[in-house]
């Protein structure tokens, strides 16, 4: 099985050499790692260079000209997975929120699965302690209610950023209608995950805050991100809804 994780970056040169150094200690086979980085100030974009220029097979680079945002680099990043044969993707970020040791979980659920969520609200998920209760606040807002009301999806952590794709669902959902760019792009992929429906299985992880570097999250943008579901919604009409399960499993 070949298996391609995408990992965006946006001025990440101190976590990417771990990240991927953890990655590679997890011994998959077929393992490739496809690293879309946006013109990174801080030189991401050498470092990963230097990645592939070491590890030809493993490694990929797609260099973007600007910051171009999360979801544009997700759908890249994807786009280019499957053009390569990917049986499997994997979507997580460079800042150790999403820890590779959940890999190996993902990897077994997504036998049975077309989309493997690493959850943060789901029995046994967590968040970060440090959380502010505001930010915790917001978090849950967002996922419990704001996108199970105005979407009606069911999947419990809407937002996550942590998931095993199988090609098939990716070609499911059609990487060309996905529109949403920064952080509500994760609401899009669900619910047309949802809508087309595919067999959604949530795990739980502890979400930790990011160790080195800056959030791009700002209020502003979650404001924006509240305000585009209903975009959303408009612009996913006519995609016809079909019965899901969404399970949970530890
Ligand atoms: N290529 C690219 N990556 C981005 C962009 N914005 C964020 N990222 C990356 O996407 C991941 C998640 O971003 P992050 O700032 O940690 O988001 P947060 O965890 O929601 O605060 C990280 O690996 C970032 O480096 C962007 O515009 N382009
Ligand atoms: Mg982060």
């Amino acid at each position: 099985m070949k298996t391609v994780v995408v990992i965006p970056t946006y001025n990440e040169a101190e976590n990417l050499p771990a990240i991927t150094a953890e990655l590679l200690t997890l011994g998959m086979d077929g393992l490739e790692i496809l690293i879309v980085d946006d013109a990174s100030p801080d030189g991401t974009g050498r470092i990963a260079d230097g990645l592939a220029q070491r590890y030809p097979d493993t490694f990929h680079v797609i260099h973007r000209q600007a910051k171009l945002g999360l979801g544009t680099a997700y759908v890249h990043g994807f786009t280019w997975a499957l053009e390569n044969g990917a049986d499997l993707v994997i979507q997580m970020d460079a800042d150790f929120s999403h820890s590779p040791t959940y890999i190996p979980k993902l990897l077994e659920l997504v036998r049975d699965y077309d989309v493997v969520v690493g959850s943060r609200y789901v029995g046994g998920g967590q968040l970060d302690e440090r959380w502010s209760v505001w930010r915790w606040f917001l978090s849950w807002w967002a996922n419990s209610v704001w996108t199970r009301l105005i979407l009606g999806v069911r999947t419990k952590d809407a937002t996550a950023g942590f998931k095993c794709w199988r090609r098939t669902a990716l070609e499911q959902i059609g990487l060309e209608r996905i529109r949403s760019n920064g952080y509500v792009f994760q609401v899009e992929m669900t619910y047309v995950s949802e809508k087309v429906g595919l067999r959604i299985v949530e795990t739980p992880i502890y979400f930790e805050d990011r160790r080195i570097g800056q959030s791009k999250m700002t209020v502003p943008v979650k404001f924006e991100a509240a305000v585009r579901v209903f975009e959303i919604r408009w612009r996913h009409r006519h995609v016809k809804p079909a019965s899901v399960a969404i399970e949970a499993k530890a």
